[in-house]
């Protein structure tokens, strides 16, 4: 049975959902349903159930972001600021900038992501299961058309002892198998059913198949050589789009389930030692995000720093080409070395 009233949040709740699910809004997607079944209930779910979530929503395929437009799109402004059209893809290198040596001496590794979901399926808090092993399939299928350099091994959950899994998740190789978030999606159903693991020989090169989207596909690396990742991860993605269909539109980039991924679906992080600015965890984070950067802790999403290292990324996914992300980047990690060079020690 669907909610019937414009639901209510508690006064601690500062979810996306919160601020734009106005009573105007409400009147508009209430009781809708697109043709895979998902409902605006369903869209919701999440941020109802986690009041302490930031965004509050998840599409469940393509058609989640028409039909639910009136909810998503002032999400996607104020999380992407107006981001208009989508630019063509950019992953050329030749003119980024440079680390500067005091945030090369700072950085201790590099990853870039970058998410994708199969045209011809919902996504993953809408896929059927069927669906999703035959999603498995297709990807897995894809593998063996990977360049040498990035040949490897797919390792399904579903068997995986708890110690491999433990140790692949601790050495930030797979995704975590708890996130309450995804589960009030229902990007949990049947796990560990059809999800996976690729893994290249040199684990510079990987693939998480079936967790938040279809595809992470994830290029890693120690050390600040930006350029150098961003080529793996390239070269990964290449190979992959000559066999598989990625969903896209012109406006909104590639489609993910979550609108924060919407656009380039790149996430370039690095973790960075920062030990003076960590002093005070808050202010680093307003610094960082006046630079258009995100802090993470060293275990991603949810985590904490460590020792003063944290998790620095782009914020911004939507409306910005992937070399234009990476440059600003760049450009912020150099601000935050500064920073930390400059800030009296503890
Ligand atoms: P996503 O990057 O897919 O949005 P998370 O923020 O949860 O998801 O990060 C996923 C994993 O990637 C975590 O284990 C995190 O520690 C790891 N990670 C992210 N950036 C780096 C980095 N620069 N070096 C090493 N591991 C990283
Ligand atoms: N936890 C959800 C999603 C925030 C963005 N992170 C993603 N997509 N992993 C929230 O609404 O806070």
């Amino acid at each position: 049975m669907g909610i019937s009233e414009l639901p209510t949040f508690s006064d601690a709740c500062a979810s996306l959902l919160k601020k734009h699910l106005t009573q105007t809004v409400w009147e508009e997607i209430r009781g809708l349903k697109t043709a895979s079944g998902y409902t605006t209930e369903a869209l919701m779910r999440s941020g109802l159930e986690q009041p302490d979530s930031a965004i509050g929503i998840y599409a469940g395929d393509a058609e989640s972001y028409t039909l639910f437009a009136p909810l998503i799109d002032p999400i996607i402004a104020h999380y992407h600021g107006n981001p208009g059209p989508h630019p063509k893809h950019d992953l050329s290198t030749e003119t980024l900038p440079f680390l500067s040596p005091m945030a090369k001496a700072r950085v201790l590794s590099t990853r870039i992501r970058v998410g994708r979901n199969l045209a011809g399926f919902p996504l993953g808090p809408a896929i059927t299961q069927e669906q999703r092993h035959e999603v498995e399939r297709l990807i897995t299928q894809a593998l063996p058309h990977l360049p040498e350099a990035l040949k490897g091994t797919y390792h399904p959950l579903s068997g995986m002892p708890e110690t491999v899994r433990d140790d692949l998740v601790a050495r930030h190789l797979l995704f975590k198998s708890t996130d309450r978030f995804l589960t009030s999606a229902g990007l949990m159903r049947h796990w560990p059913e059809a999800r996976g693991l690729f893994l290249s020989h040199d684990e510079r090169f990987s693939i998480w198949v079936n967790e938040e989207d279809q595809l992470r596909i994830i290029a890693l690396e120690k050390g600040g050589e930006i350029a150098e990742v961003i080529a793996c991860l390239t070269q990964g993605i290449a190979a992959l789009s000559r066999h598989l269909s990625f969903l896209a539109t012109k406006r909104l980039g590639y489609l993910t389930s979550c609108p924060t991924n919407l656009g380039t679906a790149m996430r370039a992080s690095v973790h960075m030692a920062l030990h003076a600015l960590a002093a005070d965890e808050a202010t680093l984070k307003k610094n960082a995000a006046a630079l258009g950067l995100q802090v993470r802790g060293i275990h991603g999403e949810h985590s904490q720093g460590q020792g003063g290292v944290y998790d620095i990324s782009n914020r911004r996914r939507l409306g910005i080409t992937e070399r234009e992300s990476l440059t600003r980047l760049i450009e912020g990690i150099n601000c935050l070395a500064e920073m930390d060079e400059r800030h009296p020690r503890p």
